[in-house]
C-alpha cells in the first residue's frame, strides 16, 4: 500500500529553532510543516538543504508600509514592494500600522488598509491600529470590534504634533485596550523636551541633519518610558515600548521587569549598528539616517544587546519607515530644509536579518538560537501569532527561510527591492543570507528570483496572546476593594 508522499520536503538541512539546532527534514503537505525529522519519507518535491540551516521565516512586527505617517506624508513602499523586500530578506510575516489620524473613523482606517493589503502583500500581514484621535466612538465602539476582528494591537505616539497622545488620552486608550484585551505599543519620547530643544536649535542656526539627534534628549526617552509605565502600572494594562534606543531607556525597562509588570520591549537594527556619527556627515547626505527616536553612541549599542541577551528586550523589529533621498520623501519640505523639516525614517525590512544574523551567528554574539527567538518566535509570541508563526513545529504554517551561513553579501541600494532608493548600511558586508524562502509552503524567494503574485500574502487575524493578560495588580486607587468600593 502506497502514502501518498508529502507535497515538500526540505532534504538535510539543519533545523534552528529558538530552543533547539538539529539536523532533520522538513516535510510539508499544503500550507503547513507536516512533519520534522531524520530520513523523512520522499515528497512530490525536494529542496536540497544539504549544508545550509533552515530557520522559521522572519516575523517583523514593526514596519510602515503604505501608510500616512506622522508628519503627514506617506512612506515610499507599497504593500507589494515592501513585502517583496522582506521576503528577500527572509521576513515571511510583518505587521504593519493601519494609521488613524485626527478626525478620522478608526474602522474606516483599517478598512482601507485592509484594500491596500489585499491587493499587494506577497508574505501574511497583520495590522497594529495607531490610535490618534481616542474619541468615545473610536474607544467604545470602534476598537472593541476591531479588536474583535483580529486586530489586538495597538499603538501611540507621546510625540509629534499631529498624531501625540496626553497622558488624559493615555490613560484613556490603556483602559480601552484593558477592557478588550489588546496590546498597547508606545512611541516613548517626552515631546515638549524634543520641541524645545529643536526650536532653539533651529532658532540659533543649528539646522543639520547631525542636530536631529541633539534635538531628541536620550533623557527625554527615558522619561517618557518611565511615565507610560507608570501610566500603564496604574491602570494594569500590558505594554510594548517600541525602538528603545537608549542605555537609559533600557534601564528602566529592566526596572519595570524587575517589579513584575508586564512591560515589553523592543529594538531595532540602526540602534545596534549606526550611531550618531552616521547623522554627521557632509551637507544634507545625513537626513537618510534621520529616525525617531534617533540613533545613539556605541555606548548604547552596548547596552541594548546587553540588554537584550538578558531578556529585557525581547524582539528586535526593522521599524521600516522609507522615504526616498529627494522630493518625494526626506525633501518633500523643500531642497534645503533643516533637520525639524525632514521625515523620520529609515528603510530596514530587508537587511534586518542579514545584518543580525551576521552580528548573531557570524560573529557569535548571543548565538542562532536567540537570533531566531528575537526576530521570528518571540514576536509571534507577543503579538498573538505563535505557533502559527514563528516556530518549526508540526501543524505550523509552512513559513521557512533556508540560509546559507556562509555567503558573503556587500549590503547596497542596488540588491535592495524597497523603494527608498538608498541602504542606511549601504557597503556593509555580511555573512550569511537567506537564498530560499517559503510563506505557507509556497517558494516565494530562490536564489535571488521572486516567486510570488501580489496579493498572494494572507491577512492574519489574532487575538491578543498572553502578552495582554493584565498582571491582576492595579493602582490602588482604581481597585474597589481599596478604594472605599469605588468604580471607576
Ligand atoms: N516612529 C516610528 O515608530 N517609526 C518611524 C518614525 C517614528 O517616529
Ligand atoms: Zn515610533
Ligand atoms: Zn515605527
Amino acid at each position: 500500500m502506497s502514502t501518498k508522499p508529502y507535497d515538500l520536503v526540505l532534504r538535510g538541512g539543519t533545523v534552528a529553532t529558538s530552543s533547539a539546532i538539529f539536523p532533520a527534514d522538513v516535510a510539508i503537505d499544503g500550507e503547513t510543516i507536516a512533519a520534522v525529522g531524520r530520513d523523512l519519507p520522499p515528497g512530490a518535491r525536494e529542496i536540497d538543504a544539504r549544508g545550509k540551516l533552515v530557520l522559521p521565516g522572519g516575523v517583523d512586527s514593526h514596519a510602515h508600509i503604505e501608510q500616512v505617517s506622522a508628519a503627514g506624508i506617506l512612506n515610499a513602499d507599497t504593500f507589494e514592494s515592501a513585502t517583496v523586500s522582506a521576503a528577500f530578506g527572509g521576513t515571511t510575516t510583518v505587521i504593519s500600522f493601519a494609521a488613524q489620524h485626527v478626525g478620522l473613523r478608526l474602522d474606516e482606517v483599517v478598512d482601507a488598509y485592509h484594500a491596500l493589503a489585499r491587493k499587494g502583500a506577497v508574505i501574511d500581514y497583520a495590522f497594529h491600529m495607531i490610535i490618534a484621535d481616542p474619541t468615545e466612538a473610536t474607544l467604545k465602539d470602534h476598537l472593541p470590534r476591531l479588536v474583535k476582528a483580529g486586530h489586538a494591537t495597538i499603538k501611540v505616539f507621546m510625540t509629534y504634533d499631529r498624531i501625540k497622545l496626553d497622558d488624559m488620552q493615555l490613560l484613556d486608550v490603556l483602559y480601552a485596550a484593558r477592557e478588550n484585551r489588546a496590546l498597547v505599543c508606545v512611541h516613548a519620547e517626552n515631546h515638549a523636551m524634543i520641541t524645545w530643544t529643536g526650536k532653539r536649535l533651529v532658532g540659533n542656526g543649528y539646522l543639520a541633519p547631525r542636530y536631529h539627534g541633539i534635538s531628541h534628549p536620550r533623557s527625554g526617552e527615558a522619561e517618557a518610558v518611565n511615565r507610560v509605565i507608570a501610566l500603564a502600572a496604574f491602570i494594569d494594562q500590558p505594554i510594548m515600548i517600541f525602538h528603545v534606543s537608549s542605555a537609559e531607556g533600557a534601564a528602566r525597562i529592566r526596572q519595570a521587569r524587575g517589579e513584575g509588570l508586564k512591560v515589553f520591549a523592543e529594538t531595532c537594527p540602526q540602534y545596534l549598528f549606526l550611531t550618531a556619527k552616521d547623522l554627521d556627515r557632509p551637507g544634507l547626505e545625513g537626513a537618510k539616517w534621520i529616525c525617531s527616536p534617533p540613533v545613539r553612541q556605541s555606548s548604547d549599542q552596548e547596552a541594548l544587546w546587553q540588554a537584550l541577551a538578558r531578556g529585557d528586550l525581547q524582539t528586535v523589529s526593522s521599524d521600516h519607515a522609507p522615504y526616498r533621498f529627494d522630493a518625494s520623501g526626506k525633501f518633500i519640505n523643500g531642497a534645503d530644509p533643516d533637520f525639524k523639516a525632514i521625515p523620520n525614517g529609515m528603510p530596514g525590512l530587508e537587511a534586518r536579518l542579514p545584518l543580525l544574523f551576521d552580528a548573531m551567528v557570524s560573529q557569535g554574539r548571543l548565538g542562532l538560537e536567540k537570533f531566531v527567538s528575537l526576530t521570528a518566535t518571540e514576536p509571534a509570541k507577543i503579538y498573538g501569532l505563535h505557533p502559527r508563526k514563528g516556530q518549526i513545529v508540526i501543524g505550523a504554517d509552512a513559513d521557512l527561510a533556508i540560509w546559507d551561513a556562509n555567503r558573503k553579501v556587500t549590503i547596497s541600494a542596488a540588491l535592495m527591492h524597497d523603494l527608498a532608493g538608498y541602504s542606511p548600511y549601504e557597503g556593509r558586508t555580511v555573512t550569511g543570507w537567506p537564498v530560499t524562502v517559503l510563506s505557507r509552503g509556497r517558494v516565494v524567494v530562490d536564489d535571488g528570483s521572486l516567486h510570488a503574485a501580489p496579493g498572494s500574502g494572507r491577512f492574519l487575524a489574532r487575538d491578543a496572546g498572553a502578552a495582554a493578560v493584565p498582571t491582576g495588580r492595579r493602582g490602588p486607587e482604581i481597585d474597589p476593594e481599596q478604594n472605599f468600593g469605588a468604580y471607576i
